[in-house]
């Protein structure tokens, strides 16, 4: 006889602690994201603007590998599978062209600006 009791037990402990763990994965506001999806050869947004210091996480929702991979290699995702994601921080300002290694008609752009907006309030 097989004990099924033990499956559903530990479901029932796990939901708690993944309720619990999503508000706080949320909860640094503070540090800026910014998701990109890779669908149908498509970097969607294709061009985003973001503050340095920003994290961008592409994830690939084709059915097919695809990578990110910045011109000036300032980065380098590895091959990523359906569903797979690749995280960058931005700490640097500047215009960052990336392609898939895999399609290199596949082109994108992260335009980094300044974190603090440059100037002082007055
Ligand atoms: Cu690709």
């Amino acid at each position: 006889m097989k004990l099924t009791l033990p499956r559903a037990a530990l479901a029932a402990a796990v939901l708690p602690l993944l309720l619990w763990a999503a508000p706080a994965a949320a909860e640094p506001a503070a540090a800026n994201t910014m998701d990109v999806k890779i669908d149908n050869f498509t970097f969607a947004p294709q061009r985003i603007t973001v503050k340095a210091g920003t994290t961008v996480t592409w994830t690939n929702e084709d059915d097919i590998p695809h990578t990110v991979v910045a011109n000036q290699k300032a980065f380098k995702s590895k091959v990523l599978d359906t569903d797979d994601k690749y995280t960058f921080t931005f700490t640097t300002a500047g215009t960052y062209d990336y392609f898939c290694s895999l399609h290199p008609h596949m082109t994108g752009t992260v335009v980094v600006e300044p974190a603090t907006g440059g100037g002082a309030a007055p």
